[in-house]
């Protein structure tokens, strides 16, 4: 396997002008006319070099150049290009091939899910359908005529606007779309089925209409409103923060079952997986409708950063995916509780980014080589890049970062550009220089920013020191200084914000201020200063980084109560839980007895009892930090140890605030009971706190808990009530009603796949003793297929990254487990089979035995015959 490096970019030696296509399906095999309209790219020097296009498992049927047929001896074909040399500066190419979109198992380029014909191009599938230059700074107007037989695949849809149709002789019919915005291949989109629609318009901030369709199977046309809602949401707020409107007369989405991520954001025709568009009270729970809300909204804003300007190359796919989340996540920030909404994708990103940074895979935000692309749609690439698009927004304030992305949208208007283009429309914007921000982008790695105080009670000054370092990542031994916003307030003895006066300033500026930390060693001094203060640092969580500031369990508490962040509120109250669970840790482990810090539960009383808190900021403060946030924190994780500490804190918590649970249980089901299901904020909030409490109170194991779990398992209107009490239930001990719950609930949903996904995962998350054998058996459920990503990913997935404990049982069956199935995957779906193996390549956080063990099944994975790329590449660096 080759490496691409960054370093190695050329500019193309042809452009395609115009790109028309014609498809003709057919059940055995489908045939691609392709006719491009090329010319020597000017940008790429004199003379004419030959011509070399991209293409896999094709086979060539035909050629022509300038309606010269070609002959064998005129081109060279290989396993994955053609070669041919052009004979003047402008040409016209003609191709037809013969693909298989019935047997592609891999989910990439035209394949079948179920019945329908669809596509999926980004990064490299296009290359599958014809011969191109499949680059994504190769951008061509694209006209697409789709044929099929009328009666099984009566909707043909492509990119742009419907310009033609008719009927031809067999019961065949056709449709032409035209996509008047040059875009790459891999923007590229063909959907053919029987499929259903949901229309309504937009009028745009132009006064233009533009229709809105989604197009579904019809027993799916009943879950598609809240996506309607929330494109309409999505192309409002584009319009209302970022002056951006849509273009094309039509916008539509499409819902397949088989696919291998969220969605897809083809230009006018967004394809994607069912899970994040369908969804309604009955069959979705409220994080799955927030997911629909977040992804509709990710996959529409695409069409202006990402398709109206896109990537030069694909180790900047940042600048499209890192700015593409941070625009989501302000949008649902802005739909819903813009603190909630922070602390779930803080929370999400130290779990999980953090843990991809402290492992063999760890890149920088635009990763300077990889052998296959599709490993670096990543967490860092995606999550960190959003941090770092956060941090320039923090820098220059809203309104100049939205300076800056006029300039960038109105500089760059289709084009094909990279992360410095971005930074360099915000410096020129806003007169300013990121050069050394832009590390933020070249250097791996989680940052260290270490805090240390001192008061000088005589002077009234008090400075913070901050010291930042980063830990060496695979081909990045030493890192120079990032620039690192710290957004942060003091706070006086009655948890007041002091006003903030830095020495040498003339008056305070305000109690919240942003300090900007770029050295390696940095003093801030306070100056009227009277008291000494308690810190509240990295406000918001302003800065990727690991803070270490020595707290006190105290004034963690007293942070959790009076922060005016409501974001650094709910992280004393994590501070103060991991050093409470790991205390536990340590007790498990030298074999005592476990007891829990007091304060842990006074916290968490208060918190139950004050009637005037919001709801969802007590939901995500009662929740303990996860075990694999704490596996993270750990320099080596013992992984019985922090399953056996957190579960006693939850059984310790359930018993000591039994009644406060209780009540706080009994008044919102009461609620639920009486309110029919809306997937808004504040119904949200009650239902999350509703379920966190019952999950505390079933630790009781009493049986008046069983009793109410029951009637909310039977008696709710919506699934977040049902999988959580079903939830509850199977990680209970109470076999029979678990046994029966489970089955009354697959029996009643077992024609509905996304249902049943959320059935499988909840029981492989459950950490109980035996989780192995209950996923092995599960795989013999009839509902069950590797072949679909969703499944492998609700089961397998679900077990190895949510249910730590029976993954990483002490004899390695776990490891053996995943290693079987990321083996089989591999020959079919190789993206799939490669995401799978994440959990192994962590095996530097644990003990030497499981790394053994661990180490060993990466062995046979890459010992076992013909790998794909993607599964190479993860293997091989892991090892490394
Ligand atoms: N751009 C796509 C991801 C494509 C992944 C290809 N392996 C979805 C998104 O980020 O919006
Ligand atoms: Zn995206």
């Amino acid at each position: 396997p080759k490496v691409i490096y960054l370093k190695d970019y050329q500019v193309p030696d042809y452009l395609i002008d115009e790109t028309n296509l014609t498809f003709e399906l057919y059940e055995d095999h489908t045939l691609v006319h392709a006719q491009l309209v090329m010319r020597r790219n000017p940008e790429a020097g004199a003379g004419l070099p030959p011509l070399v296009l991209d293409g896999q498992q094709l086979e060539l049927l035909s050629l022509s150049m300038d309606d010269r047929e070609l002959g064998a001896a005129d081109y060279q074909v290989d396993d994955s290009h053609l070669s041919l040399q052009p004979v003047a500066p402008t040409f016209t190419l003609d191709s037809t091939v013969r693909i298989h979109p019935e047997t592609n198992t891999a989910l990439e380029g035209l394949y079948k899910s179920g019945k329908m014909f669809c596509t999926q191009c980004e990064a490299e599938g296009f290359r599958k359908i014809t011969y191109y230059l499949d680059r994504p700074d190769v951008m061509s107007a694209f006209t697409t005529t789709v044929s099929a037989e009328q009666h099984r695949y009566p909707v043909l849809l492509s990119n742009g606007n419907p310009v033609a149709s008719g009927s031809e002789e067999g019961g065949r019919h056709w449709a032409t779309w035209e996509d008047p915005f040059k875009k790459p291949a891999y923007l590229f989109a063909l959907v053919a089925g029987d499929l259903w629609c949901v229309e309504d318009s937009f009028t745009t901030m132009s006064q233009r209409e533009v229709a809105l369709r989604i197009y579904v199977e019809p027993e799916n046309i009943d879950k598609v409103q809240h996506a309607m809602d929330s494109l309409k949401k999505s192309m409002r707020w584009d319009e209302e923060v970022y002056g951006r409107e849509y273009d094309l007369d039509i916008f539509m989405i499409v819902a397949v079952n088989d696919f291998n991520m969220g969605a897809m954001e083809n230009k006018g025709l967004n394809i994607f997986n069912s899970s994040c568009v369908l969804a309604k009270a009955e069959t979705a729970t409220d994080a799955a409708h927030q997911r629909v809300e977040a992804v509709v909204a990710h996959e529409y804003f695409h069409n202006w950063s990402g398709n109206r300007v896109t990537c030069r190359d694909w180790f900047q796919l940042s600048l499209k995916e890192g700015f593409t989340v941070f625009r989501d996540a302000e949008f649902s920030a802005d739909m819903n509780s813009r603190t909630v909404k922070r602390i779930e994708d803080v929370a999400f990103l130290r779990t999980n980014q953090f843990a991809e940074d402290a492992g063999p895979m760890a890149h920088p935000v635009r990763p300077d080589s990889f052998i296959e692309i599709s490993n670096f749609y990543t967490l860092t690439v995606y999550e960190k890049g959003s941090e770092v698009v956060r941090m320039i927004h923090t820098l220059l304030g809203a309104e100049g970062f939205r300076k800056g992305t006029d300039l960038y949208f109105e500089r760059h208007d289709g084009q094909a550009v990279t992360c410095d283009d971005f930074v360099k429309a915000m410096e020129d914007a806003n007169g300013i220089d990121l050069s050394q921000f832009k590390r933020w982008y070249s250097q791996a790695g989680t940052p260290r920013l270490s805090v240390e105080e001192a008061f000088d009670a005589a002077a009234q000054t008090y400075s913070l020191t901050f010291r930042q370092s980063c830990p060496a990542t695979p081909g990045q031994a030493e890192k120079q200084p990032f620039v690192i916003p710290v957004e942060l307030g003091l706070l006086d003895a009655a948890g007041r914000d002091l006003p903030l006066r830095l020495a040498g300033e003339a008056e305070a500026q305000g109690g919240n201020r942003v300090l900007s930390v770029t050295e390696a060693e940095q003093t801030f001094t306070f100056v009227g200063i009277a008291e000494k203060p308690l810190p509240s640092l990295l406000r918001g969580f302003s800065a990727p980084v690991k803070l270490n500031f020595p707290y006190s369990r105290d004034q963690l508490m007293f942070l959790m109560q009076h922060d005016s962040d409501g974001f650094n509120r709910w992280e004393a109250g994590q501070q103060l839980s991991v050093q409470v669970l790991q205390e536990l840790v340590g007790q498990y482990q030298r074999g005592e007895a476990l007891v829990l810090d007091q304060r842990l539960v006074d916290a968490f009383r208060t918190l139950l009892e004050d009637a005037t808190l919001d709801q969802a900021m007590v939901a995500e403060m009662l929740s303990l930090p996860s075990e694999a946030y704490l596996t993270e924190i750990s320099d080596v994780a013992d992984v019985d140890a922090i399953h056996a500490a957190r579960e006693f804190a939850r059984q310790s918590i359930g018993q000591a605030l039994f009644q406060p649970l209780l009540a706080r249980y009994q008044a919102n089901r009461a609620i639920s009971r009486d309110t029919a299901y809306k997937a808004e904020a504040d119904h949200i909030a009650r239902r999350t706190l509703q379920n966190i409490a019952l999950s505390y109170l079933m630790q009781s194991g009493r049986g008046e808990v069983l009793d109410a779990c029951l009637e909310q398992f039977d008696a709710c209107d919506n699934m977040t009530e049902r999988l959580s009490a079903l939830a509850v239930l199977v990680n209970s001990g109470f076999e029979r009603e678990k046994a029966d719950a489970l089955a009354r609930f697959a029996e009643y949903f077992k024609d509905d796949p996304l249902v049943m996904d959320q059935w499988f995962s909840v029981q492989a998350g459950c950490g109980l003793p035996g989780g192995l054998e209950r996923v092995k058996a599960l795989m013999e459920h009839p509902a069950f297929t590797l072949k679909n990503p969703n499944k492998v990913r609700a089961l397998i997935g679900a077990f190895a990254n949510q249910n730590l404990v029976n993954f990483h049982r002490a004899d390695g069956e776990g490891y053996r487990f995943l290693a079987d199935h990321v083996i089989t995957l591999n020959a079919f779906n190789p993206q799939i089979a490669s995401r799978q193996l994440a959990p192994l390549t962590r095996w530097r956080k644990y003990d030497a035995g499981r790394q053994q063990l661990m180490k060993a099944e990466l062995e046979r994975i890459l010992a076992s015959g013909e790998l794909s790329s993607d599964v190479f590449e993860v293997v091989s660096k892991s090892l490394a």
